[in-house]
């Protein structure tokens, strides 16, 4: 068990009993032990093996030593269970609220059984709270401010609002120049996942200047980050903070030495960790984030670097984005991890809009950007006219619009622009534009922008109709979420990939940091089951066409490869490789497009 773990578990306790009206000494006791042990450079677990050593540390006595080994032995300290079904578990979310301390929330329960922290703004809003002894209007203000802060703080973001945060965050850190070795963001945004609870960066020290007052000197640096609002925590190694966005910080402070070790620690995940701990010991090492070592005399194998450490475990380098334990390690000791796909293999793009639309650029706009991007093709596909409030195209404005890219390509030599059209899947799964319209475009790209909460049977139907029309290529965003914001639609995804595969229509993952649709375990499911993948931005002006990278990522945690996802191809063979128009002949749908 970890460290802080052990201290959550005795902080929270001590809050409890604070709560629950304990003499200050007893809660104070809790409170000293979680911050030593926190701070503890090594593992409790590893000290607490003796019992010697635990009395010997500041202000640990018998009792808590007993309390601290329950806690490891069972993972939870029964003092706390017990407190916890006296309390609602969401009691300690009003400690989080700035100006309510304990007294003031064991007050609030008492008078009104306010457990969460919903409750309490409501009675802040009612003026209920001014009644009580200590409080007064000015505090209720304070309260409702302070919870508008806590749902902030407590909410997730987006990948690219957190990817942008972690790079201001890091050049700021970057300019101490040769005083650090290296600065990392871990956790999920390297891990790519779509949405982001916190940021963890790890600071590395080069060695001869890792020592306390050098990690105190950069700590003092990193606090003056422009974007910070207020510090959370701070610790021997650590300091927590809060963005003005209500993002959180986590920043670790290590020596160089122990960068690999501590980068696999911090990038978890949580899960994936455990199983790489568990694999160390049945190997006689123990791994923690300051090193791998053996069990028996605790001398150093490896933790430099994350790769060292993945040898002596006996296992091929898991990129981040697989570690998720969902069958890495295993694949990893058989050798057998796909080779992931990277931005790099990326040849073109299959979803944009343009003027035509509601995109904000014209069609040589988006072509421009995208030959720089080193891209050998696009599809330029706006939406159909049933989306009307995105001035969708009618069959006669889709013709004009595909006499527009032929024009435009005349003035392209190395990129292909391919003419495509997003088209609406009606609510009875018809496709929104003429067939023999649908047959003179280059690209078939359908998706749902209606009726999207149709019960799962009919929105299996409707999707399953979509796909069963000869015209269908493409399905975009097929579960339509909107990440913090909308969920999925309900749908037989099992079915659904079925007929994708048996009629040979490819799957999007979106790109677009909004969406990420697929999404990873979906995109599994397909390649697992032959269905070919294409990635594409869904970009709406040029600015979003480098948001490529997302759907990579998405990719990457799908274990897709190269030849999983058809836009790597070179736009000949992407042509082939898409379900051919009905009629024509496999070859010959290749040669459909005008242009070279
Ligand atoms: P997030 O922030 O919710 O998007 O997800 P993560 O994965 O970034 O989670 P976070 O910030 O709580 O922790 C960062 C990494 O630190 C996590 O991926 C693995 C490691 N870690 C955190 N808490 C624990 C823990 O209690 N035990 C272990 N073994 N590792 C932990
Ligand atoms: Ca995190
Ligand atoms: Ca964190
Ligand atoms: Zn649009």
């Amino acid at each position: 068990m970890e460290n802080r773990e052990v201290a959550r578990i005795l902080r929270q306790t001590a809050e409890l009993l604070e709560i629950d009206g304990a003499q200050i000494g007893r809660y104070r006791s809790y409170e000293r032990a979680a911050e030593l042990i926190d701070a503890l450079p090594e593992p409790i677990e590893e000290l607490a093996k003796d019992e010697q050593k635990l009395l010997a540390l500041p202000g640990i006595g018998e009792r808590m030593a007993e309390h601290i080994r329950e806690i490891l032995r069972t993972g939870d300290y029964s003092l706390r269970k017990k407190l916890l079904e006296k309390y609602p578990p969401t009691i300690l979310d009003l400690l989080k609220l700035q100006s309510l301390g304990p007294k003031r929330v064991a007050l609030l329960w008492k008078k009104f059984r306010a457990g969460t922290v919903e409750q309490v703004a409501e009675l802040a809003r009612a003026g209920k709270l001014r009644e009580l002894p200590g409080f007064g209007e000015k505090s209720e203000q304070n309260i409702l401010k302070a919870v508008e802060t806590f749902q902030k703080a407590s909410g997730r973001f987006h990948i690219h609002v957190a990817e942008a945060a972690a790079e201001a965050i890091l050049a700021h850190i970057r300019r101490l120049g040769k005083q650090i070795a290296a600065a990392e963001a871990a956790g999920s945004l390297r891990r790519g996942k779509e949405t982001i609870g916190d940021l963890d960066i790890l600071v590395t020290l080069p060695r001869g200047k890792d020592n306390p007052q050098q990690v105190q000197a950069v700590a003092e640096h990193i606090l003056k980050f422009e974007g910070l609002e207020r510090i959370l925590a701070r610790g021997e190694n650590k300091v927590s903070f809060q963005l003005t966005s209500g993002m959180q910080v986590d920043v670790r402070i290590l020596e160089q030495k122990s960068f690999g070790a501590a980068l696999l620690y911090f990038t978890g995940s949580k899960e994936h960790n455990v199983l790489l701990r568990r694999r160390a010991n049945e190997m006689g090492y123990t791994l923690s984030e300051y090193a791998l070592a053996t069990l028996k005399g605790e001398r150093r194998v490896a933790g430099a670097t994350e790769a060292e450490i993945y040898r002596k475990l006996k296992l091929d380098y898991i990129e981040p984005e697989l570690r998720e334990a969902s069958g890495e390690i295993e694949a990893a000791a058989a050798g057998r991890l796909p080779k992931l796909i990277a931005l790099e293999d990326i040849r073109g793009d299959l979803q944009m809009h343009t003027t035509a639309s509601d995109g904000k650029n014209s069609i040589e706009e988006m072509a421009e950007a995208a030959r720089r991007l080193g891209y050998q093709y696009i599809a330029l596909t706006d939406h159909s006219k049933a989306v009307t409030v995105a001035n969708g195209l009618d069959e006669k404005r889709v013709l004009e619009q595909i006499r527009k890219i032929r024009e435009a390509q005349k003035r392209f030599d190395d990129i292909r622009l391919l003419a495509g059209i997003e088209v609406d899947i009606l609510k009875d799964g018809r496709l929104d534009l003429d067939s023999e319209v649908l047959a003179q475009l280059d690209v078939v790209v359908c998706s749902v922008h209606s009726y999207m909460n149709l019960d799962r049977a009919a929105m299996t139907d409707r999707l399953l109709a979509a796909i069963e029309n000869p015209y269908t290529q493409i399905l975009a965003h097929p579960t339509g979420r909107l990440l913090l914001r909308r969920d999925p639609f309900e749908f037989d995804m099992e079915k659904l990939l079925e007929a994708a595969r048996r009629h040979g229509v490819a799957l999007e993952c979106n790109s677009y940091p909004d969406r990420l649709d697929l999404k990873d375990t979906y995109l599994r499911m397909a390649r697992e089951r032959g269905v070919k993948i294409v990635i594409s931005t869904d970009a709406h002006t040029t600015a979003h066409l480098p948001f490529m990278k997302y759907g990579v990522k998405m990719a990457r945690r799908g274990w897709l490869e190269k030849k999983d996802v058809l836009n790597t191809l070179p736009a000949e063979k992407l042509l082939a490789a898409l379900r051919p128009k009905p009629g024509a002949v496999r070859t010959a749908s290749a040669r459909t497009s005008t242009a070279r």
